[in-house]
């Protein structure tokens, strides 16, 4: 059955950019003299050498392979060598490796929309730069073609016995009888091979790419031969690349539904889905994965680049594999708090450099539970807004955790006396996502976020003593943090029972978690949000006015609401069901700046009524003791901010706030 072929119109040019073996290559760029040497990069560690993460291509023709230890890297290879990955709070630390690729992804953006899609891969959409290339020195004029074009490889491109290979890919590209779609192509090929040169003369780095008409076939393309070379799919050669791509391959298709195709379809190949219609596969996979997976068998993708050169969102994370296992919630704690406190910092650094603030954080973990007959059970993700300053991550991390732990362990894994039912933690990563702009004009609230970023202030006895009633869990307090903790002492008591350790020869890959797939994407669906303590406050909380509060002791306060602030500040009128359920609604896109006073009247009152329309209240009704509780130059910064025009009576406090739904986002304090 033949693929389907898009119209013409709608044919574009997409390219994926892998790096090579890439944080092999930032290490030698850092020492010069390891080029040409077999080399991998080991996650630093005692245990038998440590695990291999970035192997070079020498390394790899000398049998050496990610999955090994150091040690067994060096038996493979003697002469190998091994340099650590920087190392930072006990954990692998990333900065070197992602400052690389971000220099990597700033001479690529020059030439098409960018999106980055991990540390070391990035999609362009070359359609617009294909075009114009075809319409002012198509490939079929050219006199000169580059040697680094003429060594790509194109799928299905035919040679007859003794035809020079190059020779072969200019008769290719320079073809006059080619259709649209390979020209559009050919345009591709050429530029993607000057920014790959590009890249190699700035940064020193080779990469590989993919180039095709849609995300999927670049992608998969930009693996089929490295280092530093590409691969071209034509529109002719999808059928024959997909009849042979085993399903597990395919990308979405490495887990469950990959395996679920071989077990109930009897599928092996991507292509083998042809002989499945439409209905038949909506039947088995519901009606957006049928149709998708129909879609895919027939190389039809219509995924976008998206135009995104930053991280769609944050992760810091660590493995604890075999004997590492973490089992006590002191360690659990600890640990959380190495990862909240590298979060935080890149938080910080992108308020800083990129003036983005994140909204939603989410805490995953991996564990098993000894003796227990629900063995696979998952361990739950959770997920709360997230408040800046690494005290408060810290806290809210920590207390998503303790929330997943009593739902992973159930009610008996609490109950005193089951000293059985005990649990380890083999993985724990945090994350920030839902990253918005901050509107221009902002300067003194950034200030005042990363202010935030204060050192926790604790009792004697441990306890972070602030915002305890702002914290994700149920749970409140000091007291109630040593109740859990002692609860915790029954579920820790290692009772000598045997566990069934996960794979001990698992290398102890701490990055895994967030390396390659930097721009961590939270399962939104599996994820638990916990309203915070404010949220099922909120009733109470609108009653109450002109409280007298202490800014100095505000200072620390987490501030999720600033950013549901500008979140909602930012998004196009929605309708009222719209506002209400999913308050996080934002796109740079529909960004209006409000924030230049050179406005006309006009345009504020319109502003004014889409404000009202979009949060659904007035600004006048603003409960007084919500901005009370903000430093004073924030709160006249946001005054001037929220309402340009007008000034709040700030000597007046607004007696009821219940019709006011700002007091949601700006909680008073619980005192
Ligand atoms: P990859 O692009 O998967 O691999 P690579 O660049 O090392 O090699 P290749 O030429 O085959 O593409 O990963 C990019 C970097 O991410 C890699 O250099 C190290 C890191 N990484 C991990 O830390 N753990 C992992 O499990 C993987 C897959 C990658």
């Amino acid at each position: 059955m033949p693929v389907a072929r898009p119209e013409t119109s709608d044919v574009r040019v997409i390219a994926h950019v892998d790096m090579d073996c890439f944080y092999v290559q930032v290490e030698q760029r850092k020492q010069p003299e390891l080029r040409g040497l077999p080399t991998a990069v080991v996650q630093y560690n005692e245990w038998q050498g440590g695990g291999l993460i970035a192997v070079s291509y020498e390394a790899r023709k000398c049998g050496v392979k990610r999955s090994m230890r150091g040690d067994e890297a060096k038996a493979a290879c003697p002469e190998i060598q091994l340099v650590q990955v920087p190392v930072a709070r006990g954990k692998a630390d990333l900065n070197l490796y992602r400052s690389a690729g971000s220099e990597v992804v700033s001479i690529l953006a020059q030439s098409g929309k960018c999106e980055r899609a991990s540390i070391d891969e990035v999609y362009l959409d070359l359609t617009d730069a294909a075009e114009s290339m075809l319409a002012d020195a198509p490939p079929e004029s050219l006199e000169l073609i580059d040697e680094e074009v003429l060594k790509s490889h194109i799928l299905g491109m035919s040679r007859k016995d003794g035809d020079d290979f190059k020779e072969s890919v200019r008769d290719w590209i320079c073809r006059k009888d080619a259709d649209r779609r390979d020209k559009l192509l050919s345009c591709g090929i050429i530029i993607v091979a000057e920014l790959r040169k590009q890249v190699l003369k700035e940064t020193e780095f080779t990469c590989s790419a993919g180039i095709a008409h849609n995300k999927m076939l670049a992608k998969l393309a930009s693996g089929m031969n490295k280092p530093a070379q590409q691969t071209v799919v034509p529109y002719s050669a999808v059928q024959e690349l997909l009849s042979s791509l085993p399903v597990k391959k395919m990308k979405q298709l490495g887990g469950k539904l990959g395996t679920s195709l071989q077990t109930d379809l009897g599928v092996d190949t991507v292509g083998d889905l042809l002989q499945f219609s439409e209905t038949k596969l909506q039947e088995h996979y519901g009606i957006n994965t049928g149709t998708w997976l129909w879609n895919i068998a027939r190389g039809i993708s219509g995924e976008e680049v998206q135009g995104r050169l930053l991280p769609k969102s944050h992760g810091s994370g660590k493995t604890f594999p075999g004997p590492r296992a973490l089992k006590s919630l002191s360690t659990v704690q600890h640990w959380l708090n190495q990862l909240s406190e590298e979060l935080s910092e890149r938080l910080s650094s992108d308020l800083e450099l990129n003036k983005r603030i994140a909204s939603t954080l989410t805490l995953h973990a991996s564990a098993f539970k000894s003796r227990d007959s629900d063995s696979h059970k998952k361990f739950p993700s959770k997920s709360c807004p997230l408040r800046y300053g690494v005290t408060k991550i810290q806290e809210d991390a920590f207390n998503l955790f303790q929330a997943a732990l009593r739902e992973y362990m159930g009610p008996f894994g609490s109950k005193p006396g089951n000293k059985q039912e005990t649990w380890r933690i083999t993985g724990l990563s945090v994350s920030a996502s839902k990253i918005v702009d901050i509107p221009s004009g902002t300067s003194s609230i950034m200030r005042y976020f990363q202010s935030q970023s204060t050192a926790p202030s604790r009792s004697a006895d441990g306890c972070v003593q602030d915002h305890v009633e702002m914290t994700p869990s149920a749970t409140e307090g000091c007291s109630v943090q040593r109740s859990t903790e002692a609860q915790a002492i029954i579920h820790e008591e290692d009772t000598g029972v045997t566990y069934t350790l996960p794979n001990f020869e698992n290398p102890d890959k701490d990055i895994d978690l967030v390396s390659k797939e930097d721009v961590v994407s939270c399962p939104s669906s599996e994820v638990t949000v916990i309203p915070t303590q404010l949220e099922s406050n909120r009733s109470t909380q609108t009653k109450r006015t002109g409280r007298k509060i202490n800014n100095q002791n505000e200072k620390n306060r987490g501030m999720p609401s600033i950013v549901d602030i500008f979140k909602n500040y930012n998004a196009t009128p929605l309708s009222k069901q719209e506002t209400q359920e999913d308050s996080t609604v934002s796109s740079t896109s529909r960004r209006a700046n409000f924030s230049s006073s050179s406005h006309s009247n006009k345009v504020n009152q319109e502003v004014e009524e889409r404000r009202e329309t979009d949060w659904g209240y007035k600004i006048d009704e603003i409960d007084q003791s919500v901005f009370d509780e903000l430093p004073a130059e924030i709160q006249r910064e946001l005054r001037s901010f929220l309402h340009p025009n007008k000034r709040l009576n700030t000597s007046k406090s607004k007696g009821d706030g219940s019709t006011s739904s700002i007091a949601h986002y700006f909680p008073p304090l619980n005192r």
